[in-house]
């Protein structure tokens, strides 16, 4: 489903993204773009769930470790390949055209750096597990700043990209974090982008 439409700028909280408190996410580890979903478990602490990177509140934080401690056993650095997918309530045909991260409470070493992000309109539970399925959008940068701290607790510059391709799932795995540490962590992450106007 390709647009040439700008479509409707959508308001909400932050202001512009497509994802939303109460849309459905599902945490993934030891995936990456163009693969199907890791073997994985619960693969980050009840209290540090997925819903919190979308929840619209700084103060609290999606935490992955990656790894066997919490049930994901797979080869990559801890907090790696992991992430999660998303299926947006605010309309079943979206178009992404930014991220908007950012930072947890504590330990810089935990940002994230790097990310993809994938489009689908496939439905099924099983069809999003499986790498087939997915579209590239955009890999690149959180505009979490690899050097030099942000800050805690604070939004980043958002990142803009191209893309005209409404979608109605999107997933997000991040491919780089800013130090050594056992996990990958964020307060925020937001789809920006519009509904899609046919
Ligand atoms: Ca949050």
């Amino acid at each position: 489903m390709a647009s040439t439409t700008t479509g409707t700028t959508i308001t909400g909280s932050p202001t512009g993204a497509i994802t939303r408190a109460d849309d459905l996410i599902i945490g993934i580890c030891n995936t990456t773009a163009g693969g199907s979903t890791g073997r994985s478990g619960q693969n980050y602490p009840g209290a540090e769930i997925p819903y919190y990177a979308i929840d619209g509140n700084i103060n609290t934080k999606y935490l992955n470790f990656g790894d066997g401690s919490y049930g994901c056993y797979g080869s990559a650095p801890p907090g790696i390949n992991t992430g999660f997918y998303i299926t947006p309530t605010i309309s079943n045909a979206t178009v992404a055209i930014g991220l908007l991260f950012a930072t947890a409470n504590d330990f810089p070493s935990r940002d994230p750096i790097m990310v993809t992000l994938e489009g689908t309109n496939e439905t099924t539970t099983e069809a999003l597990n499986s790498g087939a399925s997915w579209t590239l959008i955009y890999s690149g940068s959180t505009g979490i700043d690899s050097p030099i701290d942000p800050d805690r607790l604070t939004y980043v510059s958002r990142q803009n990209f191209s893309n005209t391709v409404a979608f109605s799932s999107y997933r997000l795995l991040v491919t780089a974090k800013r130090g050594s540490s056992d996990s990958v962590q964020y307060a925020e992450a937001h789809i920006m982008g519009y509904i899609y106007n046919s």
